[in-house]
């Protein structure tokens, strides 16, 4: 019964161009940059930063492979919550829910407390601009305009930032308090901030800043041929197919916004249960619909990677283990 809803579902899926599981991981993929985008960049302007440099040294890859099997064992027990010895798709998704949520509070207390130490009711822009791009202040607009600088780049960034604050400040006082702060920082997780999020994953892939992407810049946003002679692999191909026969509706050879939204955020799109899918179908050698700890240990890197889920993060908290 079960193999024939699934069976269906998949039919289903592929006519309606609904996203296959190498398509969830690349959407997923992009919501984890936006995010990511954030972390990155933060890093960078507090490299000298105490608190990032332990956060850094607290990095699951440091860990010897042994002591994360072990680790992720133990979150596997923890993700069993009626302890059978399986772990379903649904327990998988809740836990994923779980640890997504943790994590994002954790990181906007984070840098609720780096912005705002005084813990006042909001932050106002001019702060947190002083705080992040601060030391741009007396550079001089051509450094700041030359295509290839460091500068440059960081000027983008402001804009960006610029852009996402407004999109967050829902009360328009152009400072942001501890809600609409979360937003401006996962703008991935709020549904009010899923047109800034399709807009910034639609810039970072149109490279000739057209405002639409092209099916070259659709590819080259996942595969570039190492010599001009490689043949393209199978999986390009299909992409080439999603592109042409899903992604571009309205047949114009190029997405729009409207079609990057349709692809990226889809308004019935759960983050947790894709990437839950993802796993399962990744990592359920048996095909019976469930994990047991030996699969999840068998394909332990799959797990320990996963962005969304953050099972990295987990494995290298100090607290649980
Ligand atoms: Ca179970
Ligand atoms: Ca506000
Ligand atoms: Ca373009
Ligand atoms: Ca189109």
């Amino acid at each position: 019964m079960i193999t024939t809803v699934l069976i269906a579902l998949v039919v289903t899926t592929a006519l309606a161009g609904v996203p296959n599981q190498e398509e969830t991981k690349r959407i997923i993929d992009h919501l984890s940059d936006v995010e990511h985008f954030k972390n990155e960049h933060h890093n960078k302007q507090y490299d000298h930063d105490a608190f990032l440099g332990e956060d850094q040294a607290k990095a699951f890859d440091q860990l010897p492979p042994e002591e994360s099997k072990r680790r992720l064992g133990i979150i596997v027990d923890k993700i069993d919550g009626d302890s059978d010895g399986y772990v379903t798709l649904v327990e998988l998704k809740d836990w994923i829910r779980y640890t997504q949520k943790r994590y994002i509070d954790e990181d906007v207390d984070r840098h609720w407390r780096q912005h705002n130490p005084s813990n006042d009711e909001t932050i106002p822009w001019e702060t947190y601009r002083k705080n992040v791009y601060g030391f741009m202040d007396g550079m001089d607009e051509k450094e700041l305009q030359s295509d290839s600088n460091e500068a440059y780049t960081y000027s983008n960034l402001l804009k960006r930032d610029r852009r996402r604050w407004h999109h967050a400040d829902a009360d328009e006082n152009d400072a942001l308090n501890r809600t609409e702060f979360a937003a401006f920082l996962h703008p991935e997780e709020n549904p009010l901030m899923r047109d800034i999020v399709v807009l910034e994953t639609l810039e970072d892939i149109d490279t000739d800043k057209d405002g639409k992407v092209s099916l070259e810049e659709y590819i080259g946003d996942v595969y570039k041929p190492d010599s001009d002679d490689e043949e393209e692999p199978d999986w390009v191909k299909q992409e080439r197919e999603q592109f042409t026969g899903y992604r571009d509706t309205n047949k114009d050879g190029y997405m729009d916004e409207h079609e990057v939204k349709a692809w990226i955020a889809p308004p019935e799109f759960d983050h947790a249960e894709a990437e839950a899918r993802h796993l399962v179908f990744e990592a359920d050698s048996d095909a019976d619909e469930k994990l047991t700890k030996q699969e999840i240990l068998d394909k332990y890197d799959l797990f320990v990677g996963s962005q969304a889920t953050d099972f990295g993060q987990a494995l290298a908290r100090h607290d649980e283990f």
